[in-house]
C-alpha cells in the first residue's frame, strides 16, 4: 500500500461511522501522489498526517426555548481545520442533517477552496442540527443566541471568522453578530454575510452564484464555446441558486430547471424576468418547496425525480452534498451534457465525478467553482479591517478576476502533475500547495 492509501485508512479507521468526510479526503489525497514524489519534504514534515487532522474541534450544547415555552435542545459544531495561511474561515449549516461527519467534510474542502481564493485565509466550518424551517423570528433569535453565548469564546476578527452555509443567512448572521457584539463589547469582523448598514459587502450575496458563472465561462472558453445559448439545469434555489440564474441569465444562457429533495419543475422558456423574482422570494423569504413554483406558473411537478434526467448543456448542482448520483451523471451523459460544474459542496458523488470524467466532460469541483462565496467573505473582512466600503463594481470586479485566476491556477496545476484537464486533480493540487508551504515554513504545529 502507498503512503497516501495508508493513510487514506488510518483516517477511516480513527474517523468512524463519518462517512462523508472519508470521502472528501479521499478525494484529495488521491491527486497529491505525484505532488509527494516531487516534494519529498512534504511527506517527511507530515504535511498530509497533519492536513487531515483538525487543529480544533468544538462541540457543545445549545439550550433554547421555543413559543410554546418548552425547551429544546440542540447540537453546535465547531471544526476549526487549518489555519496555515489565515484565520479560520468557513459557514455554519443549520439543518437538521448536521452531524460530525458534514462538518470535518465542509471544513476540510473549505482550507483547499479559501486556499484557491489566493486570500489569506484558514479553513473551518460549523453548524447545528436545527432547522430553522417552521421557526418563528423570535425562536430562530433565541436559538442563534445561545449558540453565540458559547461560541463567541472560540472567535475573533483575526481567529475564526464564521458566515453563513445552507439555513444561515442575514437574519441569522444579524441575531450572532449581535449577541457576539454584546458579550465582546467590541465592533469586528468578526462574521462574514452581514447586512449593508452594518459591516457587510456589496456583492456578497450574489458572489457564490456569480462565482459560479465565472469559473463555467472560464471553463468554456477553453474549449471554445461560451454560456451565450446554452440550457442549463440545476437543482437549489436558494442564495446560490438565484444568483447563479441572474448571472446565467445575463451572459445568454437559460435555466430550466429548480428541484428540492421531492421532486423539480421543469421550465422550458427558461426562468426570467418576473419568474425568477417570483423565485427569489420563495425559498429568500418564505422557504417554500419548488413545488410552488410549478402551481405558480401552470408547470408540471415531476415528483421523486431529480432533474439531471432534463437534456441539458451544462448541469449545475446547486443543493447539497452527494445530490448528483452514477444514474444521473448517466443520464447527463447520454442526453449530450458537456459541462456539470458543482456550486453546491461535494454534490457529485465519487462514482458520478469519475464517469463524467471517463467520458472527458467538462468537470468543475466544488472547490473552484463556488469559491466565489467565500473569496466575497474575505474581501468583506478586508473592507472592515479598513472601515471602508468598495462598490459593487469594485467587488464584482475583484470577483471575476478571483474566478478566472482559480480557473487558471488549477488547470495549470492539472498539466504541471500530469492530470491533462482534470480540474478536481488540479484544483487540489493548487490548493494544498499553498497550505503545504505555509505549514512547512511555520514548523511542526
Ligand atoms: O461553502 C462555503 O464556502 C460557504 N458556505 C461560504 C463560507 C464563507 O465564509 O463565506
Amino acid at each position: 500500500m502507498s503512503y497516501l492509501e495508508e493513510l487514506i485508512e488510518r483516517v477511516i479507521k480513527r474517523n468512524t461511522g463519518e462517512p462523508e468526510f472519508h470521502q472528501a479526503v479521499h478525494e484529495v489525497l488521491e491527486s497529491l501522489e505525484p505532488v509527494l514524489q516531487r516534494h519529498p519534504e512534504y511527506v517527511t514534515s507530515g504535511v498530509a498526517e497533519r492536513l487531515v487532522e483538525p487543529e480544533r474541534q468544538i462541540i457543545f450544547r445549545v439550550p433554547w426555548v421555543d413559543d410554546t415555552g418548552k425547551v429544546q435542545v440542540n447540537r453546535g459544531f465547531r471544526v476549526e481545520f487549518n489555519s496555515a495561511i489565515g484565520p479560520y474561515k468557513g459557514g455554519m449549516r443549520f439543518h437538521p442533517s448536521v452531524n460530525l461527519s458534514i462538518i470535518k467534510f465542509l471544513g476540510f474542502e473549505q482550507i483547499f477552496k479559501n486556499s484557491l481564493t489566493g486570500l489569506p485565509i484558514g479553513g473551518g466550518k460549523g453548524g447545528s442540527d436545527f432547522d430553522p424551517r417552521g421557526k418563528s423570528n423570535a425562536e430562530v433569535m433565541r436559538f442563534c443566541q445561545s449558540l453565540m453565548t458559547e461560541l463567541y469564546r472560540y472567535l475573533g476578527a483575526d481567529t475564526d471568522v464564521p458566515a453563513g452555509d445552507i439555513g444561515v443567512g442575514v437574519r441569522e448572521i444579524g441575531y450572532m453578530f449581535g449577541q457576539y457584539k454584546r458579550i465582546r463589547n467590541v465592533y469586528e469582523g468578526v462574521l462574514t454575510g452581514k447586512g449593508i448598514s452594518w459591516g457587510g459587502s456589496v456583492g456578497r450575496p450574489e458572489a457564490t452564484g456569480y462565482g459560479a458563472a465565472y469559473f463555467i465561462q472560464e471553463m468554456l472558453k477553453a474549449r471554445g464555446e461560451s454560456l451565450q445559448g446554452k440550457t442549463i439545469t440545476i437543482s437549489g434555489y436558494g442564495n446560490v441558486g438565484t444568483y447563479f440564474i441572474e448571472k446565467a441569465n445575463q451572459l445568454g444562457a437559460k435555466v430550466v430547471t429548480i428541484a428540492d429533495e421531492s421532486g423539480y419543475v421543469y421550465d422550458p422558456e427558461g426562468i426570467t424576468g418576473a419568474r425568477l423574482e417570483f423565485l427569489m422570494d420563495l425559498w429568500c423569504l418564505y422557504r417554500s418547496p419548488a413545488r410552488v413554483y410549478a402551481e405558480e406558473f401552470g408547470l408540471e411537478w415531476v415528483k421523486g425525480k431529480r432533474p439531471w434526467e432534463v437534456p441539458c448543456d451544462i448541469a449545475v448542482p446547486t443543493a447539497t452534498q452527494n445530490e448528483l448520483g452514477y444514474d444521473d451523471a448517466l443520464n447527463l451523459v447520454n442526453n449530450g451534457c458537456i459541462c456539470v460544474a458543482e456550486a453546491a459542496n461535494m454534490p457529485c458523488t465519487e462514482d458520478a465525478v469519475n464517469l463524467l470524467l471517463e467520458k472527458d466532460m467538462l468537470f468543475g469541483p466544488a472547490k473552484a467553482v463556488n469559491a466565489g462565496g467565500v473569496a466575497v467573505s474575505a474581501l468583506e473582512m478586508s473592507q472592515n479591517s479598513m472601515r471602508y466600503s468598495w462598490t459593487f463594481e469594485e467587488v464584482d470586479a475583484k470577483l471575476k478576476n478571483i474566478m478566472e485566476n482559480i480557473y487558471k491556477k488549477s488547470s495549470q496545476a492539472a498539466y504541471e502533475y500530469g492530470f491533462r484537464n482534470n480540474l478536481v486533480a488540479g484544483a487540489n493540487i493548487a490548493g494544498f500547495k499553498k497550505v503545504a508551504d505555509a505549514m512547512l515554513a511555520q514548523g511542526i504545529v
